[in-house]
C-alpha cells in the first residue's frame, strides 16, 4: 500500500440532474482511490443539453472567498481539472487558481467543454473559445473534441477529418502551449471511433468499434477516467486508451437500460473497473 493519496481539485458546474460535470467527476475520481475536492462554479437544475427551463445559479462570486480560505490552509493539489466553465470571469479566476494551488510536480488538465458536432453549446459567445485557448496555454494536458479543437484554433470545423488533417490539428493544438494533447471523437473509417494523442514522444491513436447514437456526458466520463489513470501512470496514450475503454463500457451499459440520452450514461455500474488503478 502506498502511504500517500493523490488529491485532485475539479472546477466545474454542478448540474443537479443529467449525469455530467461534477456529478460524474467526483464518483469516477473517487472510485479510483483519489481524493477529489470540488470547486463548483454554478448550480443548475439540469445541464443545458436537452432540457427546457433549467435554473442557473452563478457561483462566480464565491470562487475568490473559497480560494482565500484554502490559502489559509496551505492546500495544494496533485491535479487541477477543469470542465465546463460558464464565463470569461470564471476563466480568469481559474487561471489564478492554477497558479496558487498546483502542487510541485502537479498537473493541470483542461477539458475545454464548449462545443460538439460543429457548434458551440448554447450560452457561449463566439469570442469565448479565444479565452479558453488562452487558458489552455497553462495546461499540461488538454482534451478537446474535434469541434472544440477547431474553435480553439479559430479554424473551420472539419466534419470528415483524414489522418493528415488530424496530425496537423494535433500540432497546431500543441502550439497553444499545452505539451500534451488528446483529441476525442476521431474516426478515419466507418465503424471505428477513438482518440488521437500527441506529445514529445509522438502521435498515437486508439480506436474501438463505433457505437451509434448520442450519449450525453460521455466527454466528462472520458476526462475523469483519463485523469484518474494519468495521475498514476503519466502515460498519455495509455491513459487515453484506458479512458476510451471505460467510456465504451458505460455506453454498453446504457444500451442495456432503456432511458433518455439526456440523463447520461450509467457509469455507476462500471466504477469497479477503476478500483486499484492508483496503485
Ligand atoms: O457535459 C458537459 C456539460 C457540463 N455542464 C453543463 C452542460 C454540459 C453540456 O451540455 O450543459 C452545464
Amino acid at each position: 500500500m502506498q502511504n500517500t493519496q493523490k488529491r485532485v481539485l475539479t472546477i466545474q458546474d454542478i448540474s443537479a440532474v443529467g449525469r455530467c460535470s461534477i456529478t460524474v467527476a467526483l464518483p469516477i475520481i473517487s472510485a479510483a482511490g483519489i481524493e477529489c475536492s470540488v470547486l463548483p462554479t454554478a448550480v443548475l437544475s439540469t445541464h443545458t443539453g436537452g432540457f427546457e427551463g433549467y435554473t442557473y445559479r452563478d457561483l462566480t462570486s464565491d470562487i475568490t472567498p473559497i480560494a482565500n480560505h484554502w490559502k489559509t490552509l496551505g492546500l495544494k493539489f496533485d491535479a487541477l481539472y477543469t470542465g465546463y466553465l460558464g464565463s470569461f470571469e470564471q476563466i480568469e479566476l481559474v487561471s489564478g487558481i492554477f497558479d496558487d494551488f498546483k502542487a510541485p510536480g502537479g498537473v493541470v488538465i483542461i477539458d475545454p467543454v464548449m462545443a460538439d458536432n460543429g457548434v458551440l453549446y448554447g450560452g457561449f459567445s463566439s469570442d469565448f473559445p479565444a479565452a479558453m485557448a488562452k487558458l489552455c496555454a497553462k495546461a499540461d494536458v488538454i482534451l478537446p473534441n474535434l469541434t472544440e479543437a477547431a474553435f480553439l484554433l479559430g479554424e473551420e470545423y472539419n466534419p470528415a477529418p483524414d489522418k493528415d488533417y488530424v496530425d496537423g490539428l494535433l500540432k497546431r493544438l500543441r502550439g497553444l502551449g499545452a505539451p500534451n494533447v488528446v483529441l476525442t471523437g476521431v474516426s478515419f473509417e466507418p465503424g471505428k471511433l477513438g482518440i488521437a494523442s500527441h506529445n514529445d514522444s509522438g502521435t498515437g491513436y486508439f480506436f474501438r468499434e463505433k457505437i451509434d447514437g448520442y450519449y450525453h456526458g460521455t466527454g466528462d466520463v472520458f476526462a475523469s477516467a483519463f485523469l484518474a489513470k494519468y495521475l498514476s501512470k503519466r502515460d498519455l496514450l495509455e491513459s487515453a486508451g484506458f479512458a476510451a475503454n471505460f467510456t465504451v463500457s458505460c455506453i454498453i451499459e446504457k444500451q442495456k437500460i432503456p432511458g433518455e440520452a439526456r440523463y447520461g450514461v450509467p457509469f455507476e455500474r462500471c466504477l469497479g473497473q477503476l478500483a486499484g488503478i492508483d496503485k
